[in-house]
């Protein structure tokens, strides 16, 4: 009986061609005879999918996939483990760089024209050599960004679900960075109080999950001026507030942490892995429960 593999879309890399066909359709298509659907952490009606029996996330977060109602139904989900950390905290010092060191701010003055001799002087950034780093969540991504810290000689300091006090961490980083997966117990983990905690000018840093942070009084905050922010993620994305648009104290990206030829092609593999063991009836490589 031929098992049949669904996709929202057509994965990069030389990999996916390993799969042969798949069918590429929205997740909201019913797919009565779909045994096998990769989705991009999107949300899936398993009502639409009675014969379904995985679900391969091509991407490691899978906060948008009820894994309760898999679960209930005996539905397996995989995703993407370990490929992406290093983008993804390539992409935290990024982050972290350009808002203490204001190069999105510089990079639009001078395409503007508008630089003046001397301008520097005026708005001095903020080291990040030598500073103390905050890392909420010391997993694979958190523990890279650690690793990275250790080349800029930074203070590292961290806080993990079980671990350490994230008031004080906060109290006392001059930047903090997000590595902790969205979940009900950390929907706005960094609310309008502990926000207020952050010292003037520490830097928030986030590549994890828009939601993990109050987004309104993250706003607030920055538009007072008062701390920077690098923020690659958002709680209604591809929405972001425009009131951070014309503001020089933070650095906005669409959701790139993970997207590099290399780290996307990686991803590409771990979902071929996962499904090509599902079709061969093997243990999953990636079960994100068991
Ligand atoms: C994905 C990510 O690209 O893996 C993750 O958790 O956030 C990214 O790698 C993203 O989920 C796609 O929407």
């Amino acid at each position: 009986m031929r098992v049949k593999v669904r996709a929202t879309r057509v994965l990069p890399g030389p990999a996916w061609k390993e799969l042969a066909e798949v069918e590429i359709a929205p997740a909201d298509t019913p797919g009565p005879d779909v045994d096998a659907l990769v989705v991009t952490n999107e949300p899936v009606d398993l009502d639409l999918y009675p014969s379904l029996r995985l679900v391969a996330n091509f991407s490691v977060g899978y906060d948008r996939i009820d894994i309760e109602a898999c679960r209930a139904r005996g539905v397996a989900v995989t995703n993407t483990p370990g490929v992406l950390d290093a983008a993804t905290a390539d992409l935290a010092f990024a982050l972290m760089l350009a808002a203490r060191r204001g190069l999105a701010t510089g990079d639009r003055l001078v395409r503007s024209g508008g630089w003046k001799a001397d301008w520097a002087s005026q708005r001095l950034g903020r080291e990040v050599s030598g500073a103390t780093l905050g890392i909420v969540g010391l997993g694979r991504i958190g523990s890279a960004v650690a690793q990275r810290a250790r080349g800029f000689e930074m203070r590292v300091q961290h806080v993990n679900r079980s671990r350490g006090d994230l008031d004080e961490l906060l109290r006392t980083s001059d930047i903090v960075s997000l590595h902790v997966p969205l979940s009900k117990e950390t929907t706005g983990l960094i609310s309008r109080e502990r926000l207020a905690l952050l010292h003037d000018d520490a830097t928030l840093v986030n590549t994890a999950r828009g939601a993990i942070v109050d987004e309104d009084a993250l706003v607030d905050e920055l538009v007072s001026g008062r701390i920077t922010a690098g923020l690659d993620v958002f709680a209604h994305e591809p929405t972001v507030p425009p009131q951070l648009f014309e503001l020089p104290n933070v650095v906005l990206t669409p959701h790139i942490a993970s997207a590099t030829v290399e780290t996307r092609a990686a991803m590409t593999r771990t979902v071929v892995d996962n499904v090509l063991a599902f079709l061969r009836g093997e243990t999953l490589p990636n079960p994100v429960y068991n």
